[in-house]
């Protein structure tokens, strides 16, 4: 039997391939090699990435769970260059902001380590801008208005994945928040139930590129296991 009713609602039969302790180690383990790999990039090539492989990427962060299954997010794929420069010119005009009046000393201490500044030449040079927007509510066909749920969390999640993707398809990014960014939404025309949640350069990295001399905080200092 394929399919069981609850509540009037179809369910359907669902399984995963079984894996035993050993393969199931093994390729958590792999899936953490190889998301350790992943980091930020602030230098990116200008070498074009097939809008198909943006489409797939997105398609994967889509897949996130959401609150009611309302997938309340947006993903706007961005490689035209004159918006880029607008994108790039708005970003960098309150980011002159934030470093010289709204962050404070400590923030930008902070800050030190990562070497960034106002400047953001990736927002052009990087072949792709992924503008992700939230829904905070939608409109449904009858033109009423729909509740989404859980929306910061939601969409966070499908970001992560998001992240995961582009790493995963030979690509790098940055999780940049450009602050605030309501520019986002009258540079991609976004409806007034959407708000700018994260702007994602995505592509190559630049031959050479460098990224700050960081760790990551041990297993012990994150987790705590109640066995
Ligand atoms: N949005 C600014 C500042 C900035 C803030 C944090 I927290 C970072 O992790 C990195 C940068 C900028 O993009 O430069």
């Amino acid at each position: 039997m394929a399919y069981k009713t609850i509540d009037g609602h179809r369910h359907m039969l669902y399984s995963i391939p079984f894996l035993n302790e050993a393969q199931s180690f093994e390729q958590a383990n792999a899936f953490y090699e190889k998301m350790n790999a992943r980091r930020s990039v602030r230098e990116f090539s200008t070498k074009a990435v097939a809008k198909q492989t943006i489409e797939k990427i997105i398609q994967t962060a889509s897949t996130a769970p959401s609150g009611a299954h309302k997938q309340p997010w947006t993903f706007c794929a961005i490689s035209n260059s004159s918006i880029k420069r607008e994108i790039r010119l708005a970003a960098e005009k309150e980011e002159e902001e934030n470093y010289n009046k709204r962050m404070s000393a400590r923030w930008k201490e902070d800050l030190k380590a990562f070497g960034t500044n106002p400047s953001k030449p990736f927002l052009e040079t990087a072949p792709w801008l992924i503008a992700v927007f939230k829904q905070s509510f939608a409109y449904n066909a009858h033109g009423q208005k729909s509740n989404h749920y859980y929306v910061n969390e939601s969409v966070g999640i499908a970001c992560g994945l998001l992240i995961s993707a582009i790493h995963h398809a030979g690509l790098v990014t940055l999780t940049h928040t450009p602050s605030p960014m309501n520019f986002l939404s009258q540079i991609c025309d976004r409806p007034e139930n959407e708000k700018p949640y994260l702007l994602l350069p995505v592509g190559y990295p630049e031959t050479p590129c460098y990224v700050p001399d960081i760790q990551r905080k041990s297993l012990s200092e994150i987790a705590v296991f109640y066995e």
